[in-house]
């Protein structure tokens, strides 16, 4: 029989995709790279932990999957509950309050119900597999039930969850028809972490608002029981990032995209996923006023704007897409040429390398959220600088522009600013620029995901030594 687990992360997704084999037609489940796999898997690795979630699919679900000394444990939804659960409730009405209601939430009774049922279950999964006194870490906005739901179950666990997203400010998240639940699902963790500083007062002074629970400091007693909430900014593999960037193929790689762009002065880079909250709209009517007013002109300056297919189903991205390619074509349609665009538009998933490959030959990336919660395609463009070459612009609005201080700083409603702005990073000094990014960079090689990880479940109660061993 299998042995309980004495650590297990629980997110949304699990880290594997699946993928159809052409001629059999049979599923084969491969594992998906990413940020919190590298920061997780040697701590899950150390102590045979176990990572709960959904496979990315309702068509068929993998049993439980040992890779790597690490057990993939699956929580099975049906279509209808993914609708509700997951489109709805999580990124239809929470996701955009949480981003400062950039765009409306959509509430509805009945995505709530599910979103209860499927936190039930991942919280009886996680039960099930938990070793007494196992130490377990909750991620993100779609569990944020899960935490009280799981310490019912199991009051000898050591629960942490933490938020990717922003927390709104009170007036914002007073609107939230199920406030009172979500605060005191959230409630449940003995350590909750976020991004920033902000996010973690305005946490507390929803508490403060809304439930008989007060904050002293970081701390909320709750049933006599110590709550702490505080900042832990997630980062990147900043050695994994850099790595790659260095290697042959993306250097040759880098050097084909500008060939094949036409050797541009200036490359301007834009790599979100689709989303509203990631200001696509307004860093494209930036460029735009620029080529307009002649202060950018093409082939001289060239955008690549990478969009990664995101939450299609959800009616508002859908509205998203189509004001973007709207925009993309009007761009072109104006000051394209035959042969030369001035925004290449690639609505596709690439893999490290190419995505390496495009940050290498950048000369300014452009990431401008209106609403962050941290943002990692920042840091992984500074990651991929291995000269200090390069600039970056970032919103002030994103989670990131609290720790880069080297970047050009913007406000992405401010459509003026961020002309000024953009002028400003093409044409400062190139020793400017180099100390800009060195900075950036220094930072980024000490504050990697290693650290963040470490941070959190140090605070939370996992001895130093099992997290640090395999580091
Ligand atoms: P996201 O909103 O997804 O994450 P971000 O932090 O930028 O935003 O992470 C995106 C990741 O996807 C990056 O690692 C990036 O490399 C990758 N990616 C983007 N476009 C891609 C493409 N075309 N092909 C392949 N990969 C692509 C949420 C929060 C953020 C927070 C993170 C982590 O919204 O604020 O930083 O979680 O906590």
């Amino acid at each position: 029989m299998h042995s309980k687990a004495a650590f297990i992360v629980v997110a949304n997704r699990l880290p594997i995709d699946a993928s159809v084999d052409e001629e059999s037609g049979e599923v084969q489940w491969v594992r998906s790279p990413g940020g919190l796999v590298t920061a997780l898997e040697p701590v899950l690795r150390d102590h045979h932990g176990t990572w709960i979630g959904w496979a990315g699919t309702t068509e068929a679900t993998p049993g439980p999957v040992d890779s790597e000394g690490v057990r993939l444990l699956p929580v099975e939804l049906s279509k209808d509950e993914v609708r509700a659960y997951y489109e709805g409730y999580s990124n239809a009405s929470l996701w955009p309050l949480y981003h400062d209601a950039v765009e409306p939430s959509v509430f509805r009774r009945s995505w709530w119900k599910t979103y209860c049922e499927v936190n039930e279950r991942f919280a009886e999964v996680c039960a099930a597999e938990a070793a007494e006194g196992a130490v377990v870490w909750i991620q993100d906005y779609q569990l944020q039930l899960v935490p009280a739901m799981l310490r019912e179950r199991r009051p000898d666990l050591r629960i942490g969850f933490f938020l990717h997203i922003p927390f709104p400010p009170v007036e914002l998240f007073m609107q939230l028809p199920q406030r009172r639940q979500i605060l005191e699902g959230v409630l449940g963790a003995d350590l909750i972490g976020f991004q920033r500083p902000l996010a973690a007062e305005n946490f507390l002074k929803a508490v403060e608002t809304v439930t008989e629970y007060e904050p002293k400091g970081h701390l909320i007693t709750v049933d006599g029981r110590h709550v702490s909430a505080d900042a832990f900014p997630i980062s990147i593999d900043t050695e994994g990032n850099t790595s790659i960037a260095s290697s042959a193929r993306v250097t040759q790689r880098a050097k084909e995209i500008r060939a094949e762009l036409g050797d541009p002065e200036t490359l301007i880079l834009g790599v979100d996923r689709l989303d509203y909250t990631k200001g696509i709209e307004q860093r494209l009517k930036a460029y735009r006023e620029l080529l307009e007013d002649g202060s950018m002109s093409v082939p001289e300056t060239v955008m690549v704007q990478v969009a990664t297919p995101s939450r299609e189903r959800v009616e508002q991205y859908r509205v998203l897409r189509h004001r973007v390619e709207r925009e993309v074509g009007r761009i072109n349609g104006d000051f394209g040429k035959v042969g030369l665009p001035a925004v290449h538009y690639l609505h596709q998933s690439y893999d490290r390398y190419e995505l390496a490959a495009l940050y290498r030959a950048a000369d300014v990336m452009a990431v401008t959220p209106l609403r962050d919660g941290m943002n990692l395609v920042a840091k992984e463009y500074c990651a991929a600088r291995i000269d200090d070459s390069g600039a970056l612009l970032l919103s002030e609005f994103a989670g990131a522009a609290g720790e880069l201080s080297g970047a050009y700083r913007v406000n992405p409603y401010d459509i003026t600013q961020m002309k000024r702005r953009f002028m400003t990073a093409v044409t400062a000094p190139e020793e400017e620029k180099r100390e800009r990014m060195e900075k950036m960079r220094s930072f980024l090689k000490e504050y990697n995901v290693d650290r963040w990880a470490r941070g959190f479940l140090t605070a939370l109660g996992v001895p130093e030594s099992a997290t640090d061993e395999t580091r």
